[in-house]
């Protein structure tokens, strides 16, 4: 790999979210695409933060900085995706169910989702059935990732697919979810595509559903 885009990708691992702008233009002006920069070099640093995640290395704080500090890039090269068309892994819509306010697990996913590639929009937290039907139809997304914090609050999940299929909307989404009292044998009960236990496995699981 090339010595700057081995810089971003280590300067992602570390969180150096004040170093990434100048080292985004400087990889430009070498004279890598757009693309060279989000998969050599970003993508390449987060995915080495999903797996000392997923490995219990790296904790939450620091999962953190090296998201923000991806951010800080994609800004910069978000635009110049958009304008060279480049392909995206896909189109991930996501949000916290309604009735529940915890939102650091689902960023955490949107932040790994960014990181392996996906366009994502996030809906945020308290987010109703019909208001992830109006995303789907709005956002033409590709996968709906779904997070619960509460036991009280899983259940939204099982109505928001309920709502997806009378919108008439199901079959043209996966359906991922997770969140602490959520498991993999509730998502089958409910009719989700699938469930991870943690962000790097969503983003990963999103990736091989697509596949
Ligand atoms: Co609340 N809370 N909270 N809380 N809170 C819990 C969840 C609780 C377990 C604490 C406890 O009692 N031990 C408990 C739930 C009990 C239950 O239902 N079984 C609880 C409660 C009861 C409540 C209130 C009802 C308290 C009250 O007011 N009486 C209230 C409810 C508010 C509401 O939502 N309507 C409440 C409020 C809050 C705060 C607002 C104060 C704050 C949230 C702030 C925020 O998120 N912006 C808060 C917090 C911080 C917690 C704890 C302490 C930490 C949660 C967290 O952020 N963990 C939590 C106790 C705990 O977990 N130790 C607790 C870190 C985060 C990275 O982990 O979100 O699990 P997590 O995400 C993980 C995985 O679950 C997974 O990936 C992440 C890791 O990579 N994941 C997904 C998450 N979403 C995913 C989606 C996927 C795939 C994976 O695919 C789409």
């Amino acid at each position: 790999m090339s010595e700057s885009l081995s810089k971003l990708s280590t300067a992602v691992i570390e969180g150096e979210l004040e170093v990434m702008a100048d080292l985004t233009q400087a990889a430009l002006d070498e004279g890598f695409s757009a693309k060279e920069i989000l998969d050599d070099g970003l993508m390449s640093g987060m995915d080495h933060v999903g797996v000392e995640f997923k490995a219990g290395n790296m904790f939450v704080p620091e999962v953190l900085r090296s998201a923000r500090a991806m951010q800080a890039s994609m800004k910069i090269v978000r635009p110049l995706l958009v304008e060279t068309g480049a392909d995206m892994a896909g189109k991930i819509l996501l949000g916290t169910v309604k009735g529940d306010l915890h939102d650091i697990g689902k960023n955490l996913v949107a932040m790994m989702c960014e990181g392996a590639g996906f366009d994502v929009e996030d809906l945020g937290k308290d987010v109703a059935p019909e208001e992830f039907v109006r995303g789907v139809k709005e956002f033409e997304p590709d996968v709906i990732g779904m997070s619960a914090l509460l036991t009280t609050t899983m259940r939204t999940m099982e109505q928001t697919i309920k709502a997806l299929d009378e919108a008439g909307v199901r079959d043209r989404v996966k359906v991922i979810i997770g969140g602490a009292p959520v498991t993999q044998s509730f998502a089958d009960q409910i009719g989700a595509d699938g469930y991870a236990s943690n962000a790097a496995s969503a983003a990963d699981l999103a990736k091989k559903l697509l596949a």
